[in-house]
């Protein structure tokens, strides 16, 4: 595969930008090899600098859920563009798409939009802070909330993949108020509540986790939270800046039946414009500035251009409720091919699976935490992930990703996924 104008491009950036990327995990860090830079993409498909053709199984981390260059989205887009890119100044726009996700996400009665995720899980912790008046919340191992200091301890994605969980910068004393527990361990929540008592203003969870690969909630692993929330005037938060309007037009919590008090939004409602948001109910939303005393603020938030995007496939998402059955059936077929791949072939490997979302463990154990996440041999993980990318396929650079299939990856595409997935199984193991 020629990957010379890549290559050149990467020597040119990493004289320019930290590691030649602007976010860690597109390094490639821990799967061998240079980043490859991305042309343009369309539907299914990303198209690198030398005309390479791979087919997307990550979707710009999960906002692209209908595909890359969406005819509707770019429509919305070209059409906003040409009043201003920015209004500083609140606009119709954030008003539709604020009554748009309050009656999408029956948890929600008010919304602020910002900027990214990060920004709308910093928010979150400041408001559930502000309003309860303690100063602890949870998190749990290899969650990851994005990059604020508060959240990078035991966190996922890069920060795992990078191997610093705990980053240089985040101060002991931001770092002292994060309390952890393993996912999916409700004795564990139970002594950090004992051990804390009413000091704790939040507990913070993916509800389905998606940044140690895709790890499952127990089945009473969300409702335990809940009812501990309850009875120790905790606000549970449900960062679903991943699993929003991703595994259900109401996320995970429609999904799984259980309310939060707080919703964190990133990606998809962004329509792969750069998007984030927080709501909860009235109460404690009104806690927000100029409403309340909790200050907030954003130069581009509700940017006008973003929302027609968001906006656009919010709709779409609503109005066709049957692109979450469609993309789950995709992600079955492909899941069920690689299990029927893994036992021709004698390997004990874990598939994890909801909705649209999948990994491919290279461990034999079921993981259900980022302890047995991290029991993935991170060299196969690697030889596989190279495997797909010379076969054209996109994989997350990282074990500790989830992937994220799209409504335009029909079943050519599926059988190429299958067909690679099967040549890379044997050849890696043939060399072992
Ligand atoms: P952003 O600040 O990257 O928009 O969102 C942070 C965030 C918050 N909460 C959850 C559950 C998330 O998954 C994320 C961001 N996800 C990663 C992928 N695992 C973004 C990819 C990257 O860091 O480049």
């Amino acid at each position: 595969m020629k990957t010379r104008k890549s290559k050149a491009l990467f020597e040119r950036a990493k004289t320019l930008i930290p590691g030649g990327v602007n976010s860690p995990v597109r390094a490639f860090k821990t799967v061998g090899g240079d980043p490859i830079f991305m042309s343009r993409a369309k539907g299914a498909y990303l198209y690198d600098e030398d005309d390479n053709a791979y087919i997307d199984l990550i979707n710009s981390w999960g906002p692209m859920i209908l595909g890359h260059a969406n005819e509707e989205v770019e429509k919305a887009i070209f059409e906003a563009v040409k009043s201003s890119t920015s209004f500083g100044a609140p606009g119709r726009r954030e008003v539709e798409i604020a009554e748009l996700i309050i009656e999408m996400v029956p948890s929600i009665e008010k919304i602020r939009m910002v900027n990214s995720g990060t920004e709308a899980t910093m928010s979150a912790i400041r408001l559930a802070r502000g309003y309860t008046g303690k100063n602890k919340f949870i998190k749990f191992e290899g969650c990851y909330h994005g990059h604020g200091d508060a959240f990078l301890v035991a966190a996922g994605s890069g920060s795992a993949t990078l191997g610093v969980p705990d980053s240089p910068g985040v101060t002991k004393g931001t770092s002292r108020d994060t309390l952890l527990a393993p996912y999916n361990d409700l004795k564990a929540i139970d002594r950090v509540l004992a051990e804390n008592e009413n000091e704790i203003c939040a507990i913070i969870v993916e509800p389905v986790a998606g940044n140690m690969g895709c790890v499952l909630p127990n089945d009473d692993f969300l409702e335990g939270l809940r009812a501990r929330c309850d009875v120790h005037q905790i606000l549970l938060i449900f960062d679903e800046v991943m699993t929003g309007f991703r595994l259900s037009a109401g996320g995970a919590q429609e999904l799984l039946g259980v309310k939060p008090d707080l919703t964190t939004f990133g990606k998809i409602i962004g329509g792969g414009l750069p998007v984030g948001a927080y709501g909860g109910s009235r109460e404690i939303m009104n806690q927000i500035a100029p409403e309340g005393p909790i200050y907030q603020a954003g130069t581009l938030s509700g940017n006008p251009v973003a929302m027609a995007a968001g906006l656009t496939i919010l709709r779409k998402l609503h109005e066709h409720p049957e692109i979450y059955k469609q993309v789950e059936q995709t992600t079955r077929q492909i899941t069920t091919g690689i299990t029927r791949i893994l036992s021709r072939q004698g390997l004990r490997y874990t598939i994890n699976q909801i909705g649209s979302m999948y990994s491919l463990f290279f461990t034999d154990q079921e993981v259900t935490n980022f302890e047995t996440a991290k029991s993935t041999d991170a060299q196969l993980f690697g030889a596989y992930f190279r495997g797909m990318l010379s076969r054209g396929i996109y994989l997350a650079p990282s074990q500790f990703e989830s992937l994220f299939i799209s409504n335009v990856i029909q079943s050519a595409e599926v059988a190429a996924v299958l067909k690679a997935t099967e040549e890379v199984l044997l050849e890696m193991h043939e060399k072992k």
